[in-house]
């Protein structure tokens, strides 16, 4: 074999050892008798979203081979903990919506010293700026198209029904903390401006936590100040706020034929749709918990196992589910048999 002039040996010997050092320096993929471990930690994991989440990413690693490791974390103390337990448990990586979003720099590093690689689902991370953590993998829905869909239906059905916008007022169960959640309320109430809606009629009912109970409160403070409207339109973060607000407007002797309320995630008002007497519940916005739970854990499954990247930023859409379709479309999803 004809020998290389000596600088180009020193090149490609150097080409190598750059090679092999950045291989050593990325450990892009597990090798392959290892097995792959993936944690997926949820901030509320009695809600059926989570549950779904949960259920989705469970076919995934039954699809792909890998072992799951779900943990409910409610506060930021079980989170911490979660992390270490995963790295002690041997995964490369978890998902995670993490029960309040301004401990992200504290989870990025926690993250890192344990070695794990980490993708947000649902709820992206504030860094210490107050800003989003646009460097940490993330996927989530559309929230201000969604949003904008809730407010939208709910002028619809307004006029459908033949109300007076003077004699209705806009309910809107805020949780503002909640960038997401913020932006799918401002969202609904944008919407409901740029269709006319008087601006001194729509209210904000402030949740302090983020479940049905945390709704109805909020709304039975905003009834008190509020006695004389005679329909209400509803809107919230998810299908919890809004069945919050429909349990508290509906104790005041408001029905379906004065009131009319959307939620957003479509799998926490299942039960709800089913209800032979309808309620003023009327749909949903039916997010993908498919994609949430399914997609988040396959991106991480090939990050670890191929060292294939996911996209920084995946956002999804949702569709209106009532009590005319919630059947068919959650059959269609792989929600209902
Ligand atoms: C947030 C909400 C959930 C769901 C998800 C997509 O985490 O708390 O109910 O709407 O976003």
């Amino acid at each position: 074999m004809k020998s290389l002039p000596r600088c180009s040996r020193f090149a490609t010997l150097a080409g190598l050892g750059l090679i092999t050092l950045a291989s050593l320096l990325t450990p892009a993929a597990v090798a392959a008798d290892q097995p792959v471990k993936i944690g997926f930690v949820v901030k509320q994991p009695e809600e059926p979203w989570f549950v779904l989440e949960w259920k989705f990413a469970g076919q995934a690693a039954k699809d792909l081979g890998f072992t799951l490791i779900k943990i409910g974390a409610t506060d930021g103390d079980k989170v911490l903990s979660a992390i270490d337990n995963l790295a002690a448990n041997g995964a490369q990586g978890f998902v995670i919506c993490t029960p309040d979003t301004r401990l992200g720099p504290g989870i990025v590093a926690k993250a890192k010293s344990d070695n794990l690689k980490l993708i947000t689902v649902d709820d992206q991370l504030i860094g210490a700026d107050g800003k989003p953590m646009l460097a940490v993998h993330h996927l989530g829905i559309s929230a201000t198209k969604i949003g904008q869909k809730v407010g939208a239906t709910l002028i619809e059905q307004m006029k459908q029904r033949g109300w007076v916008a003077a004699d209705t007022a806009v309910c809107a169960v805020t949780f503002e903390e909640l960038a997401t959640a913020k932006e799918r309320t401002d969202g609904a109430i944008d919407a409901i401006l740029a269709s006319g809606f008087a601006k001194d009629r729509i209210y904000k009912a402030p949740q302090r936590t983020s479940d049905i109970p945390g709704a109805f409160d909020a709304v039975t403070i905003l009834l008190t100040q509020k006695p004389n409207v005679k329909h209400w339109l509803i809107c919230g973060m998810n299908d919890s706020a809004v069945l919050g607000a429909v349990r508290a407007i509906e104790q005041r002797g408001f029905t379906a034929d004065s009131c009319v309320g959307v939620g957003i995630n479509g799998t926490d008002c299942i039960a709800e749709l089913e209800r032979t007497t309808p309620t003023s519940f009327y749909g949903s916005m039916l997010n993908s918990a498919k994609a949430h739970g399914y997609q988040t854990a396959e991106m991480m499954f090939h990050w670890i196992k191929d060292g294939k990247e996911p996209p920084l930023d995946t956002r999804t859409v949702s569709v209106l589910i009532t009590r005319d379709n919630f059947r068919q479309v959650l059959k269609e999803q792989g929600i209902r048999d």
